[in-house]
């Protein structure tokens, strides 16, 4: 009796151990085993995963008690008193909404607001966009410019034949976890040179003229993110050649309409090169910087299709893709963007709004480049006025961002990238002290 109990246990300690031992620790990923008392938990195989590399620079200065720390790591604008932002259009709009009784909190449709996903379309597209005229343009509101491209990413990896996405190099780092986890394989193409710290167009169209036929091509619409290098007129037309010559499938990322240079128009010429030439495309658009509507999470998938037939069809997919990931999109956010759109004052004082953003962004590239002369800081700076956009890659290196971090306080991505909408006239100066010394001291 003695010895057939302590076989039970025996054979339980084993069953309990090769449990244990189900461990998988892959990529960060550990599944987890039944805990072997019970104190333990059943996680407590799970790695801790490592901060992101843009938002875990917002934690790590939130934590610096210093007074004259300075944040301009995540993307996002700040007032010349380094405070975020609340569009006077969107205050105005919020009222509307709110004193107005006929609205309810009921469901959205799963494709969102339908006026907000029409005048999505058109603002990225044009009023008079054949396209939209043509109804070949289906609409879809997302969850800001990250779902956008998530929802058009598992479209694509459910019913494009080809699966392999090539994106910049680089690029914002969120864009090789989207598409990989919805199942697309990334790949890269070369973009930036940091010899010229321009584009590296050569490289681009060798590394396009070389992917397989209908790859998926990311492209950022304007104000490429991280570097703020923006093809040519004339390089968009050469790449447009040769994407369309070559059957391969353009994905625009528009999270900055309006922001490079201040036009909403002109912003989207790039997209509209390509919606022009009667071609296909994927268009990602997010309210959060040229509305300033971040944590609203308000975007639009738009898919401009060859046919109106195709383009319901295509509709009635994405159906299937957004109900089970989050049923249907939130209301708040669509209907600021939609209210200030169909009120033609709101819309007028909206662009206004946001080209005072982007000049206010213009006037810190100019402050930063002649403060860095002032010093006769080692190094040709006239990137910091020549790239556009909310970021400027600086061309610092890690050790020197880590040194700029420690002596001065000073938060931004590991790369080198600056967010210039986080600075202002105020500490325009003390960055440009850490840049010197950063270049003077840190090899
Ligand atoms: N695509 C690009 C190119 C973006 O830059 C962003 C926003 N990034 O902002 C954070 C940062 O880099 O500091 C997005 C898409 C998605 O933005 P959202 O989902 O907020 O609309």
């Amino acid at each position: 009796m003695k010895s057939s109990l302590s076989a039970d246990r025996r054979l339980s300690i084993l069953s309990r151990h090769l449990a244990g031992t189900i461990h998988k620790e892959e990529g960060g990923t550990t599944i987890s085993s039944s805990p072997t008392s019970a104190a333990d938990s059943v996680f407590a195989n799970v790695v801790r995963a490592p901060e992101d590399p843009i938002l875990g620079v917002t934690v790590a200065y939130n934590k610096d008690p210093s007074p004259i720390k300075l944040n301009l790591g995540v993307g996002a604008y700040r007032t010349e008193e380094g405070k975020p932002l609340v569009l006077n259009v969107v205050r105005q709009a919020e009222k509307l909404l709110v004193n107005d009784r006929s609205r309810v909190k009921e469901y959205l449709p799963i494709v969102g607001l339908a006026d907000f996903n029409k005048l999505s379309a058109k603002l990225i597209l044009g009023a008079n966009s054949p396209a939209i005229l043509g109804n070949l343009v289906t609409t879809v509101q997302c969850l800001s410019g990250t779902g956008s491209l998530r929802v058009g990413a598992e479209f694509l990896a459910k019913h494009y034949y080809q699966r392999t996405i090539y994106i910049p190099n680089p690029t914002w780092g969120n864009h090789g976890k989207i598409f990989t986890l919805a199942g697309l394989t990334v790949k890269t193409y070369r973009y930036y040179d940091p010899v010229t710290r321009g584009l590296n167009i050569q490289g681009l169209l060798e590394d396009l003229g070389s992917a397989p036929s209908g790859a998926i091509i990311l492209l950022h619409a304007c104000a490429h993110n991280p570097t703020g290098v923006d093809p040519t007129r004339e390089q968009w037309e050469q790449i447009r050649r040769l994407i369309r010559s070559k059957s391969l499938l353009p994905f625009f990322d528009s999270a900055y309409q309006g922001f490079a240079s201040g036009s909403l128009d002109e912003d989207a010429q790039s997209v509209r090169m390509f919606v022009a030439d009667g071609g296909e495309c994927f268009i990602a658009q997010s309210y959060a910087k040229n509305m300033g509507l971040y944590g609203e999470r308000v975007g639009a998938l738009s898919i401009v299709c060859k046919s109106a037939d195709v383009a319901t069809r295509v509709e009635s997919q994405l159906k299937l893709v957004i109900r089970p990931m989050y049923s249907n999109p939130p209301i708040h956010g669509a209907s600021i963007v939609s209210t200030i759109f169909k009120d033609r004052k709101l819309y007028q004082e909206w662009t206004v709004e946001l080209e005072a953003m982007a000049d206010r962004i213009i006037t810190m590239r100019k402050q930063l480049f002649d403060a860095l002369r002032a010093r006769d800081t080692p190094g040709d700076w006239s990137h910091i006025i020549k790239q556009i956009g909310m970021f400027t890659f600086t061309g610092l290196n890690t050790k020197q961002v880590t040194f700029m971090t420690r002596e001065y306080h000073i938060y931004m991505t590991s790369d080198g990238r600056i967010s210039m909408a986080g600075l202002s006239s105020r500490t325009v100066p003390h960055l440009a002290d850490a840049i010197h010394a950063a270049v003077t001291k840190v090899a």
